[in-house]
């Protein structure tokens, strides 16, 4: 039994920082998928999250600097975030955690000398390095069957990886218009421009193959603040007689995304996307009324937090995870974090890295997991207070819930 407040501190800094992660949400691929997967310094530096705090300083014209090569964009990002301001943003600082735990000297003129470690690596080996340093047992990619270049994998050259698990991403056929429907055509699905029946057959065809082919451990979309449920659209049909039965048919969680609002900012591309106030009613609605669906949730906007956790109480069917993008912030996952486990215990996935760059396991996970343990200490020395025993056990029994766990269970989960 834990007797101190130092041990109980000890105790669990020391379970958080050895327990392996599942990552439920990322943006990595298996070794399969050849350049699709990112790594490096490059990468790391030209992080669209970087890029975003880079225009605040840049005059140069949009188009000037997306026409640059890849070096000579971190070139200029590393000159205006790390060496004529401190780079003490959390995406900044992300990289320099990775720099500093793979052992190199950090220093503002150190980029060439940061290129020339990356160089003599394969991918093989530096992932190896990779999830060992980040104490990462398995990812969730996120996979599109409408990117032409990884379709081709999927259909031509696909080698499984246990660590990279697939996920099926629909954006483009839920937040696209009918044109979508035009593709599906040309690829052989007996589909029509009008929703009916003969469509939502095809469309599930797709689903089902798709789900299959990748052996996806859930369906994802990430969807505008604007989004709702039921409503007169293309999208809540399609979720309604497609998504969903197809997710029931595989026993596979539905996982919304919800309060993205899409190049707010054209020209910034991948880093011109903004968040907004999203409805708790369409993910009630959607929970109550299709019981037998397993949704997983993850909310954009702050001002969604408190409901979400609410709505997770009154719903088993419900997973709430990951603090989601411009909310991947200490302070803000130090709240969070703390409401979630005031409301709803033991069971939430409190953290995703969506890493877009290999490396980034490193900080999104070294930086999330000082944030999980000391809001779990203090959770556990509330309970101390009460007189309740804890134990290391209990310690580790909880963290392996929180970090893979939850999510697996709730994967195998039938309802
Ligand atoms: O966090 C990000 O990198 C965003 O660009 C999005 O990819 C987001 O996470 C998403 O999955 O849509
Ligand atoms: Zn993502």
């Amino acid at each position: 039994m834990i007797k101190s407040d130092v041990m109980l501190r000890k105790t669990v800094e020391k379970v958080v920082d050895e327990v392996k992660v599942t990552d439920v949400h990322t943006h990595l691929y298996a070794p399969c998928f050849g350049d699709l997967l990112l790594w490096g310094v490059d990468e790391l530096v030209t992080y669209h999250y970087l890029i975003a705090e880079a225009f605040r300083w840049l005059d140069i014209p949009y188009e000037e600097f997306w026409e640059l090569d890849k070096e000579a964009q971190s070139d200029l990002i590393w000159q205006k975030l790390f060496t004529e301001n401190s780079p003490y943003s959390e995406a900044c600082r992300g990289v320099l955690t990775v720099l500093n735990r793979l052992g190199l000297d950090i220093k503002k003129d150190g980029l060439p000398e940061y290129r020339d470690f990356f160089k003599n690596r394969t991918i093989h080996e530096y992932i190896d390095i990779v999830f060992d340093m980040a104490g990462v047992k398995e990812v969730v990619m996120t996979n599109d069957p409408f990117d032409d270049v990884e379709r081709e994998v999927w259909l031509k050259s696909y080698e499984k990886d246990e660590r990279f698990k697939a996920a099926l991403r629909i954006d483009p056929l839920l937040n696209g218009g009918i044109d979508i429907l035009h593709q599906l055509r040309s690829w052989g699905y007996d589909v029509e421009d009008q929703l009916n029946e003969k469509t939502y057959s095809g469309v599930r065809r797709f689903l089902s193959e798709w789900v299959e082919r990748m052996d996806a451990v859930y369906m994802a979309v990430s969807l505008p603040p604007t989004f709702d449920f039921p409503e007169d659209s293309m999208r809540a049909k399609l979720i309604e007689n497609c998504v969903l039965p197809v997710c029931r048919e595989y026993n596979i969680p539905f996982a919304m995304m919800i309060g993205v609002k899409k190049l707010t900012n054209p020209d910034l591309k991948l880093a011109g996307d903004s968040v907004g106030k999203s409805n708790i009613d369409a993910v009630e609605y959607l929970c109550a009324n299709f019981p037998h669906n397993k949704f997983m949730v993850t909310m954009l906007a702050k001002e969604n937090q408190h409901e979400l956790c609410v709505a997770a109480r009154k719903f088993r069917n419900l997973l709430v995870f990951g603090c989601w993008w411009f909310l991947n912030n200490p302070s803000l996952i130090d709240e969070i974090t703390r409401m979630r486990f005031e409301l709803l215990g033991v069971s939430v996935v409190p953290q995703h890295s969506d890493a877009r760059v290999l490396d980034q396991l490193i900080y999104k996970w070294d930086h999330s997991r000082k944030i999980i343990a000391h809001v779990l200490y203090d959770k556990y020395k509330d309970l101390m207070d009460t007189g309740w025993p804890i134990t290391e056990e209990d310690i580790v029994r909880d963290v392996e819930k929180l970090m893979g766990a939850n999510f697996w269970e709730f994967i195998e989960k039938e309802l």
